[in-house]
């Protein structure tokens, strides 16, 4: 039906059909311009962590897991708490800086998994999850208070073994231990079940102590690559990192004694602290 010269949405002589398309065109649009906001987004982080070296840990899980409220718990950002599809679709990134010292790593927060995905959101979803692939740590958070946890868990497994990345390493988190359908005997139960999981509530904040600890011990047991000038009068750190470390390049310079080593986190950053190096650059406040 034709429905001519009319004001508002529908434009002069336009059909419905018209303005359907219309609409959909704006909406591709709009969602266009979302991944390119997540691309840039994504492209930025990747920087921020080439210059730094600084690790990535990623928060997944099915949604309404508690992933965007352990995110603020644990990086203390202003993301908002909803199921909001959008809220999160731009993978947001916070640093932490461990209050105790530790390892500071990049903590980010990503889009949950659903049974059902609307069909145009899928290559943004993909990209939060190819962040997810390329994280450093997993981190698996589960809503145990829901009662169909373990199928969530099974499928947020699956979706990580369709990924390649099922040996990543990862804890599982156990989350919202403060809400009443969870029981103090379940939760020792599953802690038994799943060697190295972690039970907290990111609301209550229970359990965040212990969550902390276990990032940082999985972080220092994790690889990574450093580049230091060492000065002439401090050549303990050329022995050291030969000793700790696996020498990719070595050159000698003015300065120095250039050294390219691949070694555990924890060496790496003791190294970083003497020598200063690319980690010990503060990065831009974002
Ligand atoms: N009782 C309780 N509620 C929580 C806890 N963590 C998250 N929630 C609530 O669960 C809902 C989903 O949380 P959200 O962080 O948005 O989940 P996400 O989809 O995984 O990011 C929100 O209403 C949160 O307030 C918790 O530890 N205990
Ligand atoms: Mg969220």
């Amino acid at each position: 039906s034709r429905l001519g010269g009319g004001i508002g949405t529908r434009g002069p002589g336009e059909t419905k059909l018209e303005v359907d398309r219309r609409r959909i065109r704006e909406r591709i649009a709009l969602l266009q311009a979302a991944l390119a906001a997540i691309r840039e987004h994504r492209q930025r982080l990747r920087r921020e962590r080439e210059r730094t070296l600084t690790p990535v840990v990623a928060l997944t899980g099915y949604t309404n897991a508690g992933k965007s409220t352990l995110h603020r718990a644990l990086a203390g950002s202003d993301v908002l708490a909803e199921d909001k599809l959008f809220a999160t679709l731009d993978a947001t990134a916070r640093r932490v800086d461990p209050p105790g010292g530790g390892t500071p790593y990049l903590l980010v927060d990503t889009v949950g998994f659903v049974h059902k995905l609307p069909h145009q959101l899928v290559a943004a979803f993909r990209s939060t999850l190819e962040e997810v692939v390329a994280a450093d740590l997993i981190l698996h958070v589960v809503d145990l208070s829901h009662r169909k946890w373990p199928e969530q868990m099974a499928t947020v497994a699956r979706v990580l073994r369709e990924l390649g990345a099922q040996d990543h390493p990862q804890i599982v988190v156990f989350n919202k231990i403060d809400r009443p359908e969870v029981s103090p005997a379940e939760v020792a139960r599953v802690l038994r079940q799943y060697p190295g999981s972690v039970a907290i509530s990111a609301r209550t904040g229970a359990g965040l102590d212990d969550l902390a600890a276990a990032i940082q011990e999985r972080l220092a047991a994790r690889y990574q690559v450093v580049e230091v000038v060492v000065p002439y009068d401090r050549s303990q750190w050329v022995a050291y990192i030969h000793h700790h470390g696996r020498v990719l390049a070595e050159e000698h310079r003015p300065d120095g004694t250039f050294l390219r080593a691949e070694m555990p986190g924890d060496h790496a950053g003791r190294v970083l602290a003497a020598l200063g190096g690319p980690a010990a650059a503060e990065p831009r406040a974002r």
